[in-house]
């Protein structure tokens, strides 16, 4: 990256262009707690902003190995380098901000990580006082459009944060979308030759007949996946499931009696059969969901990603200490099943509930944001495939319709470069 672009930023020597003059200069800090959703969210984000808005963009993160995952190009040993027309940084200590400093004119610290403290006083230094922003977690709960773009300012500096929360509902920063997104998925659903592709790559066969339901299970671990996987083996219907390598590997392999169940891993009993997949590079895992007739996805990322695919899904999501997970989980339900007649809308919420482990629905949170009541406490339900299978092709018209909606919400790296950008002016 040009050393015009980004000023030194102790002193007040600073010859900083104006923003109107030159590329946006865009730092992200992500600090990868666990999993992949951390790093997933600033990945995309952090494309997006180079590709779709023509940012210059540097992407700190402290787990590399995580990064790799979903990126294989990245390399583990070097410090700096450029993916993708994104600079990564290896933050590798919590003064660590680039070798050299340099302040960009938006700073977003994803989730609430901490800014290292030089970087922190270098921008307060800086003549251009940039824009920060906290990217949050996804909720789609009502009080998030109150909060979203709320202002705070820093104790100590002269510098003002604002929250940036993305959401399902309008007041809220949206969720990521890219622009492509949509013609890509229709080109695969289009070209039965990129499908036959795909299948052969992940499984190495054609795809089924259109007789199989075919499945897709991105989840943590999960004791509810017994009883599934049992009735999906006595199935009147094939079914076609795609197990990514991961954290419920191992009920498929105790499932099928075989050490394990990953890449290649090909099993079957009744009528279910399975594969294992290769855990692949971020995009890639887009087809699996186009593929797929329904998806069980996880976390944040994942479940973005599948309401954009446009097809049923079952939300795994990330549970929380107290079940402060639960209200966020039926504040979801509410919108993503506003339009569903009552009967599959009740199937779809016991659905979700019995495969997050919770026997209840909550009541709706208060005005204030107050997390809602269990109505009862029944452990462990058991999810039942007849009841929710039956309303498949109503939820699959509602999941079209729920993709159209949530469009009119933007997407969140539209709405977060359009507000930075008024900042800077
Ligand atoms: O991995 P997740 O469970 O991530 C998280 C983290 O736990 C995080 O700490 C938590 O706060 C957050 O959830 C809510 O699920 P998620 O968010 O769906 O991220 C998974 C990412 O992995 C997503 O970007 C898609 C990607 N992926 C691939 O790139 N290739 C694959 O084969 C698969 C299955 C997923």
């Amino acid at each position: 990256m040009p050393d015009s672009k980004r000023p030194a930023a102790t002193g007040k020597r600073d010859t900083t262009p104006s923003p109107d003059e030159s590329r946006i200069a865009c730092d992200i800090f992500c600090a990868v707690i666990d999993n992949f959703g951390d790093i997933g969210v600033c990945w995309r984000l952090a494309r997006q902003l180079a590709h779709e808005h023509g940012w210059e963009v540097r992407l700190f993160v402290d787990d590399l190995h995580a990064f790799q995952r979903l990126c294989p190009a990245l390399d583990l040993e070097r410090a700096t380098q450029s993916v993708e027309g994104v600079v990564v940084e290896h933050w590798h200590e919590p003064g660590h901000a680039g070798e050299t400093l340099q302040i960009a004119d938006v700073v977003i610290e994803a989730f609430a990580c901490e800014l290292p403290g030089v970087y922190l006083s270098a921008m307060a230094q800086r003549e251009r006082t940039p824009v920060w922003l906290n990217l949050e977690y996804l909720s789609a709960e009502d009080w998030v459009a109150d909060f979203h773009l709320r202002p705070s300012p820093h104790p100590r500096y002269p510098l003002l944060k604002h929250f940036f929360f993305p959401g399902l509902g309008p007041g809220t920063g949206g969720v990521l979308k890219e622009r492509d997104l949509d013609a890509a998925r229709e080109a695969f659903e289009r070209s039965a030759a990129a499908r036959a592709a795909w299948w052969q790559s992940a499984t190495g066969g054609p795809p089924p007949g259109p007789d199989a339901t075919v499945i897709s299970l991105f989840a943590y671990e999960n004791p509810a996946v017994d009883a599934l996987l049992e009735q999906w083996r006595d199935s009147p219907t094939p079914i076609v499931l795609l197990v990514p390598q991961g954290r419920i590997s191992g009920a498929l392999a105790r499932f099928f009696g075989v050490p394990s169940f990953d890449a290649h891993a090909c099993a079957e009993r009744g009528s279910l059969r399975a594969h294992g997949l290769a855990f692949t590079e971020q995009r890639g895992y887009d087809a699996l969901l186009w593929a797929s007739d329904l998806n069980f996805v996880r976390g944040e990322d994942s479940f973005v990603r599948a309401q954009w695919a446009a097809r049923p899904f079952v939300w795994q999501i990330y549970p929380q200490a107290d079940d402060a997970h639960l209200p966020k989980l039926d504040a979801a339900l509410e919108h993503y099943t506003r339009t569903l007649a009552e009967a599959p809308r009740d199937a779809l919420a016991r659905f979700w509930h019995a495969w997050n482990g919770n026997g209840a629905q909550t009541t709706p949170g208060g005005p204030d944001g107050a997390p809602g009541q269990p109505h009862d406490a029944s452990p462990r339900p058991v999810p039942d495939w007849r009841d929710f299978a039956q309303y498949l092709p109503a939820f699959r018209t509602r999941a079209q319709a729920w993709a159209d909606e949530l469009v009119h919400v933007g997407d969140l790296g539209g709405n977060l470069a359009e507000f930075a950008k008024t900042q800077l002016k």
